[in-house]
């Protein structure tokens, strides 16, 4: 937080500056190639004097451009996709990440947004609600709740922003993470298996604005990344939900949808965690999207099953991470 000290002495021009005491310097983020040794502090009185370094608009095209097309070629071939940014992607890619520094993790998110539903707890109200033990997971990331103690059953933020911000600021800083927002997923990359089924191999995208605009404009064809595990944390059926689910079924690789259930927290969150599997070779399953697969219940504003859906989509991708990336391999065509 700014706090806005009164300051001590006048600063240039006599004008009394504000200094921006409490800034975080000693833990600031190291800046890559920094050389600048200068703190907002310095600006303080000195506004007259003030400007910002000189620029030609092409230099900042080309520091996004260059970057983004690196990102696209770098990530093309990626070791783990993840589709959809909501608690259960983002925690799912908290978790992989820090486990495999060494995997190329690659988060596609239809909205310019990520977070999904964890902006607000329920019916818009600020406080996100967990239930123990997910409570773990927020010492993992270092997310301040309030604990009634040891007699209570959950945990609770005091704004679901400050978890969604916190898991999201986190996976941003690992080097091996690259976010696609306003990315859709469009459809998946299939092979067959040899035995009349199929096993995802990656994922077919295009801009969102692209997305929603086939109806009405022809042949904007998509984009591709492939990888040997897909997770998908889409969530439930909506405009945008149980995306490869939907696809899956549309596509004979599972026989039918179960169709997300009533609200009921206590089934819905223990089953959500525990059913988070390889729901196709290929293909992992979490979070609220995995309710429509199986028919479990929905569980409302309480988002413990979230984080630790994302923790185990995370174990399972990396349990079968060796054997689908042999598959790949095997299809005997170069990468
Ligand atoms: O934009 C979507 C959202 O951010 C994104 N998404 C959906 N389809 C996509 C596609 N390509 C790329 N085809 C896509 N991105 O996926 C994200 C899903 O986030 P979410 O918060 O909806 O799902 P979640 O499973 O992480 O969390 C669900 C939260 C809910 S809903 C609920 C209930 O109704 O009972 N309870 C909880 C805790």
């Amino acid at each position: 937080m700014i706090d806005f000290q009164e300051p001590a002495t006048a600063g240039q021009n006599g004008v009394l500056p504000v200094k921006l005491a409490g800034l975080p310097h000693s833990t600031a983020v190291p800046v890559k190639g920094s050389v600048s040794t200068a703190t907002v502090d310095d600006f303080a009185g000195n506004w007259s004097t003030f400007k910002f370094a000189p620029i030609r608009e092409s230099q900042v095209s080309r520091a996004m451009t260059r970057r983004y097309f690196a990102d696209l070629d770098h990530y093309a071939e990626s070791d783990i996709v993840i589709v959809g940014a909501g608690s259960c992607g983002l925690s799912a890619a908290y978790c992989l990440a820090k486990a495999r520094p060494d995997l190329k993790i690659a988060i596609i998110e239809a909205g310019v947004a990520p977070g999904g539903g964890a902006w607000l707890g329920g019916q818009l109200f600020s406080a996100m609600v967990m239930r123990k033990p997910a409570d773990a997971f927020l010492r993992e990331v270092g997310v301040a709740y309030e604990d009634d103690g040891p007699e209570s059953n959950f945990v609770v933020i005091k704004h679901a922003a400050l978890f969604t911000s916190t898991v999201l600021s986190k996976v941003l800083q690992f080097p091996n993470v690259k976010l696609f927002n306003a990315t859709t997923v469009e459809d998946l990359i299939t092979r067959s298996n040899g035995n009349g089924g199929i096993r995802i191999a990656g994922v077919v995208t295009n801009w969102t604005l692209v997305s929603m605009h086939h109806d009405d404009q022809s042949c904007m064809d998509p984009n591709t990344i492939n990888a040997p595990v897909i997770i998908s944390t889409t969530g439930h059926d909506g405009p945008f939900g149980a995306f490869s689910a939907k696809r899956l079924v549309s596509m004979g690789g599972l026989e039918a949808l179960g169709g997300m259930r009533g609200l009921d927290m206590n089934s819905a969150e223990d089953a959500i965690v525990k059913g988070t599997r390889e729901v196709s070779p290929g293909l992992i399953i979490g979070g609220m999207e995995l309710s429509e697969v199986d028919g479990a219940n929905r569980m409302g504003p309480t988002f413990g099953a979230m984080a630790l859906s994302g923790v185990k989509a995370a174990e399972e991708a990396l349990r079968i991470f060796d054997v689908r990336k042999q598959e790949c391999a095997e299809e005997g065509i170069a990468y």
